[in-house]
């Protein structure tokens, strides 16, 4: 923090514009203790009014010297040069070939744990983490401590801040079938994510409408089922992109290739995969949800996933297994004939558990963890709750862990639904550990997932959409629940939380009456 340390070895920084501007700062108030402005809310925090002004000409990061993270640390690198911009908007350093230097210690010990330790005091702040995931948390709380006063000048209040997340799954999904969403438009979600401290990215990524998803090995897939074969499509450098922005984040991507049903656009470059429909005993020309009856969709199955585990480096790979209409497979004579091999009698849960394990099987030869929806609740590990909407998902909660499987939330957080007002302050309300069921029981909830849609989304509306909304759901998964009980309190929080979105440059829309100092340019 200046102007208390020099930076070594580097020319005096030139005054900007012209004049001077008033010497800060003036301490306005000496005894009022600033509400802490950070979202989501740190578990631990002390601030105080002492403040100390930061000069952005002589602003720096800095590795600690005990520290095992050291220059050339690719994510620390990386935020380090975001985070200076994203603390000193609108700043534009005067010297050409600016080098940024350090002023942060980093201590790396274990590594598995997301602690962060933050102390700002004179001169100099200090940020401690066991991982590099920790310290990207703790630069977003930093960045979020930092405030200008009339005169543009940047402040930092003295702060002790301890924080760890809640819970350790706090994800977004985006739907990129019903429309395709640009990588930019993705790029764009995974910053917002960042700064709400999100970490899992659930990449719907095909579904019926369009199969965007450009396969090495299948490349008809979105040859013929994507809305357009050049333009409407993710290559694999798209993916990759995606995959290295959000890593840098420290976000995750879990992608989901939903079958057997929603799986309409996939037949159209994969013959023999999908169900004929029957209509009086001939086909009818329409197709159902995937064959289960076929070995070759087993095959088809095995090479496509293998790709996708290759491809997304993700140890869990969600297989779907929603909303499967059963209509189809009752029409096809064929189907029924292997239905009583099998023994399944009319039961159809029967055939689609049958596919389901299945193609369970064949993600965990690949070393992967399969995460589905809860409409297929026997033959896995981590289930992903999304019915019950409105609010009696806490059924299931209970009957779901009480079979001892771990589960993450989606039910609550369903924001492509929209409504007359203020309605992120339900989603803050959510109490996930909020059901009957023990202490091991409630372990098992590994988190939350806020779920955007895309009937009605594409790239004109998904920010101001998404955004504040699904910050308040990031609050509730990250901060401790007693600390952020009331919902008139975080009021006035996320209504700055929303102006600093709006300053770096994400459209999130109002909460209510009011106005940011920085409105949307
Ligand atoms: N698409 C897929 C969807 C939905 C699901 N799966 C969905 C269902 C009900 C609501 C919202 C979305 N559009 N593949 C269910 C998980 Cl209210």
């Amino acid at each position: 923090l200046a102007p208390h340390r020099p930076p070594r070895d580097r020319p005096t920084p030139p005054l900007r514009g012209p004049g001077c501007r008033p010497r800060a700062p003036l301490r306005r108030c000496p005894r009022y203790i600033p509400p802490l402005r950070v979202w989501p809310m740190p578990q631990i925090s002390a601030s105080s009014p002492e403040q100390y002004p930061l000069n952005p000409e002589a602003f720096y990061f800095e590795y600690g010297r005990q520290s095992e993270a050291q220059p050339g640390c690719s994510v620390l690198d990386a935020a380090f040069k975001r985070y200076f911009s994203l603390i000193f908007p609108d700043y534009f350093p005067v010297t050409k070939n600016f080098e940024l230097f350090h002023d942060i210690l980093i201590f790396l010990d274990v590594p598995i744990s997301l602690k962060y330790n933050l102390s700002v005091c004179a001169g100099q702040a200090s940020l401690k983490a066991e991982t590099v995931w920790g310290a990207l948390r703790g630069l977003e709380t930093f960045s979020q401590l930092v405030y200008q006063d009339d005169f543009g000048s940047f402040f930092v209040n003295k702060t002790d801040i301890e924080d760890f997340p809640r819970f350790q799954f706090r994800g977004i999904l985006l739907d990129t079938s019903r429309h395709y969403l640009p990588v930019q438009a993705i790029l764009k979600t995974l910053d917002a994510m960042a700064y709400s401290k999100f970490n899992v990215f659930h990449w719907h990524i095909v579904d019926d409408p369009s199969f965007p998803y450009q396969s090495q090995t299948f490349p008809d897939l979105s040859a013929k089922g994507a809305f357009h074969p050049m333009t409407h499509i993710y290559t694999q450098t798209d993916v990759q992109r995606v995959i290295s922005y959000a890593r840098l984040r420290g976000i995750r991507v879990l992608p989901e290739f939903d079958s057997p049903g929603h799986t309409q656009s996939w037949g159209k470059g994969q013959s023999d995969l999908l169900t004929p429909c029957y209509k009086g005993g001939t086909p009818s020309g329409a197709f159902g949800p995937v064959n289960p009856t076929l070995p070759s969709t087993y095959q088809f199955i095995a090479r496509l996933f293998k790709e996708v585990s290759s491809v997304f480096p993700d140890s869990y790979i969600h297989l779907g297994g929603d909303e499967v209409n059963f209509f189809c497979w009752k029409s096809n004579p064929d189907v029924r004939a292997f239905m009583q091999k099998m023994g399944f009698g009319t039961d159809f849960t029967k055939l689609e558990a049958f596919y389901m394990e299945s193609i369970v099987n064949i993600t965990s030869t690949l070393n992967k963890t399969a995460i589905v929806w809860q409409d297929v609740f026997d033959y896995h590990e981590l289930l992903h709750i999304w019915k019950g909407v409105p609010y009696d998902y806490t059924k299931e909660l209970s009957r779901i862990t009480k079979a001892g499987k771990r589960v993450v939330l989606a039910a609550p957080w369903y924001i492509n639904h929209i409504a007359y007002g203020q309605d992120w302050r339900k989603s803050y309300t959510v109490q996930p550990l909020n059901f009957s069921g023990t202490e091991e029981q409630k372990k098992l909830v590994i988190g939350g997932e806020v779920c955007m849609w895309g009937e009605y989304v594409d790239a004109t509306n998904l920010t101001p959409r998404l955004w504040p909304r699904a910050s308040a759901a990031a609050e509730r998964l990250w901060s401790d629940e007693k600390q952020t009980s009331s919902v008139e309190k975080a009021f006035p929080r996320l209504q700055d939380f929303r102006c600093k979105l709006l300053r770096r440059g994400i459209q999130a829309e109002p909460l209510y009456v009011g106005h940011c100092r920085h409105e949307y340019q």
